[in-house]
């Protein structure tokens, strides 16, 4: 079998060592990858003293050198200050874009001006695979109820009932959803009533439910993933109660969203293994695995931060223990198999688990072994989301990278400290917009999976349920974390410390490739992927080593800037 080892010789210094199928070892470049104090007091210095002194003080307590073993406390999840280019999207993407959009079987109507609708129009990458050509996928539409000024002064709500009429006309699909933006909250549409007035006027089994998911609910997207977990819960989860699939270990994978077909990837992986995937929150999904979710008996939460009440609520209401997963790297992808093994606890599936992580690893490794040679001692920064500025430390540490800085746009302190801070977080005016709903036992389906004793015994066993130990413990001592990262920070940091790959979004992407430093899209993954999984492993492996160990970034002077003129000949 192959293994890979890593060794902390110190706990700001990475130094790993990996051994290939023949037995070499490889070091791993010892890279200092901790920015000192002194730095870290001269990027503060010179970022913080071009704000106003109030921004200076607020931006000072999301600026933050890490320590591993005693996290400090990270300001986040706060208002971003006006005049600052942040990260950022609103509310309303981070419900309708992020969680619901990639079920490619409910009629998504968003409830606005059209510009609402048009740019959150197959902007994500969430890929989906109907089972057949006949099936239902209503992903490339653009579904809006285009609302214009007499609907602002009059009142949208007619023109949104007829929008809901149409579509049923024309599709016929099994649920329609409605979501809100800015103006709607603004002028008092009510979009539930109007939900629940079209579900009785077309009859039948149609689904139709709305989301107040108004763009400035919240600070971020963040907001909305509430909204929308909510929404999950009460509308569509537990509503099919037959146990699908013939296979007994039955699993959900929450916060995963086949973006660039990590979801493709993952669901072959289980496949593999022997594993039945009953849903995916929400990557290549349909309504039907939605409600037939409770029926799982393990939930694994991959991104924490948009998802995790989903988890929380089905625990509370069906019974269904969470654990944390992280698929991203080769190495914390076994990681996660090895633990659905524990769980289940049946030797057939635990040593069919080892026999495909053998297999999957010799392809992983060969390829990790190519990219190694070049992508050794380089250096990331991760400025993404919630989850993956985390996550994708994995698959530069194979790589032998090492992360200088880090942070979230809209993680929680959770996110960054770890789910044992929750308790002490002060909720303020802008968390409070969002709807608590109570979720108590479902009397008649709570069945616990395990006993109080096996998860006792499980947890006495290294399996961590209920947790997530966020992001700073796994970043080295020293390195810089930053909450909702400017714009002018990101210049800074950049013209500071030039890491060799810089990983943020489209928004970011070309101002820092004109800064001569290569940047990887981990939103949208620059038209690749899948970046999940064994596979997904090996694709990263490849595009980094291609874009950060090019040359080409050094070529970054225009001639004209060493030569005085430029000449050229016209080819016949
Ligand atoms: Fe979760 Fe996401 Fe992310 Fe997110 Fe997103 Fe995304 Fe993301 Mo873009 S759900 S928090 S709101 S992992 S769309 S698939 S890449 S910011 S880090």
């Amino acid at each position: 079998m192959l293994w890979i080892r890593y060794v902390y010789v110190q706990p700001n210094r990475a130094t790993a060592l990996w051994t290939n199928e023949k037995g070499d070892t490889t070091m791993i470049k010892e890279v200092n990858n901790s920015v000192s104090v002194d730095d870290l007091k001269k990027f503060k210095d010179e970022v913080l003293h071009k704000y106003p002194k109030k921004v200076a003080k607020k931006r000072d307590k999301a600026i933050l050198l890490n320590d591993p073993e005693t996290p400090p406390q990270i300001q986040a999840n706060v208002r971003t200050i006006p005049g600052i280019i942040t990260q950022r999207g609103c509310t309303y993407a981070g419900c309708k874009g992020v969680v619901l959009g990639p079920t490619r079987d409910i009629i998504n109507i968003t409830h606005g001006p059209i510009g609402c609708g048009f740019y959150s129009w197959l902007t994500r990458r969430n890929q989906t695979k109907p089972e057949t050509e006949t099936d239902e996928n209503f992903m490339m539409y653009c579904f809006s109820t285009d609302m214009q000024d007499s609907n602002i002064v009059f009142g949208g709500e007619e023109k949104l009932k007829q929008a809901i009429r149409e579509a049923y006309e024309l599709f016929h699909p099994k649920a329609i959803a409605i979501f809100s933006t800015c103006p709607v909250g603004l002028i008092g549409d009510d979009v539930h009533r109007v939900a629940r007035h079209m579900k009785e006027e077309i009859g039948g089994d149609i689904n139709i439910f709305g989301f107040s998911c108004e763009g400035y609910r919240g600070v971020s997207q963040s907001a909305g993933h509430h909204i929308a977990n909510n929404g999950l819960f009460k509308n569509l989860i537990g509503r099919d109660d037959e146990k699908r699939g013939d296979l007994k270990y039955r699993v959900n994978l929450l916060g995963e969203y086949n973006i660039g077909g990590d979801a493709f990837e993952l669901e072959r992986v289980f496949e593999k293994c022997g594993i039945n995937l009953i849903a995916t929150f929400s990557g290549n999904s349909t309504i039907q695995k939605f409600e037939n979710a409770h029926t799982a008996d393990l939930n694994m939460v991959m991104c924490h931060r948009s998802i995790n009440y989903v988890a929380e609520m089905m625990e509370t209401a069906f019974g269904i223990p969470w654990i944390k997963v992280q698929p991203i790297g080769a190495d914390s992808t076994a990681k996660m198999l090895r633990k659905i093994g524990q769980y289940f606890g049946d030797q057939e599936l635990i040593d069919k688990i080892e026999e495909v992580i053998a297999d999957e690893m010799v392809a992983v490794t060969a390829a990790r072994e190519k990219a190694l040679k070049k992508t050794n001692g380089k250096t990331a920064m991760l400025f993404v989301g919630g989850s993956r500025a985390h996550h994708y430390q994995n698959l530069f540490e194979e790589l032998g990278m090492s992360t200088l800085s880090a942070g979230y746009e809209f993680g929680h302190r959770d996110d960054y400290e770890g789910r044992v801070v929750i308790p002490t977080i002060q909720i303020d005016a802008d968390s409070r917009n969002i709807e608590e709903i109570t979720v108590t036992k479902d009397e008649a389906r709570y069945n616990p999976r395990k006993t109080e004793e096996e998860l006792k015994a499980l947890e006495a066993d290294g399996m961590e349920f209920n947790g997530y130990e966020g992001l700073m413990p796994q970043m080295a001592k020293g390195s810089l974390v930053i909450d909702d990262l400017s714009h002018y920070e990101m210049e800074k940091l950049i013209e500071l410390y030039k890491p060799d790959v810089f990983c943020a979004g489209i928004k970011e992407k070309f101002c820092v490739q004109k800064m001569g430093v290569p940047l990887k899209q981990l939103h949208s993954y620059d038209y690749g992927g899948p970046y999940a999984g064994f596979k997904g492993a090996i694709n990263f492996y490849e595009d980094i080593e291609m874009i950060a160990c090019s040359t080409i970034w050094k070529e970054m002077k225009a001639p004209w800037e060493s030569e005085t003129y430029v000449e050229a000949q016209y080819a016949y």
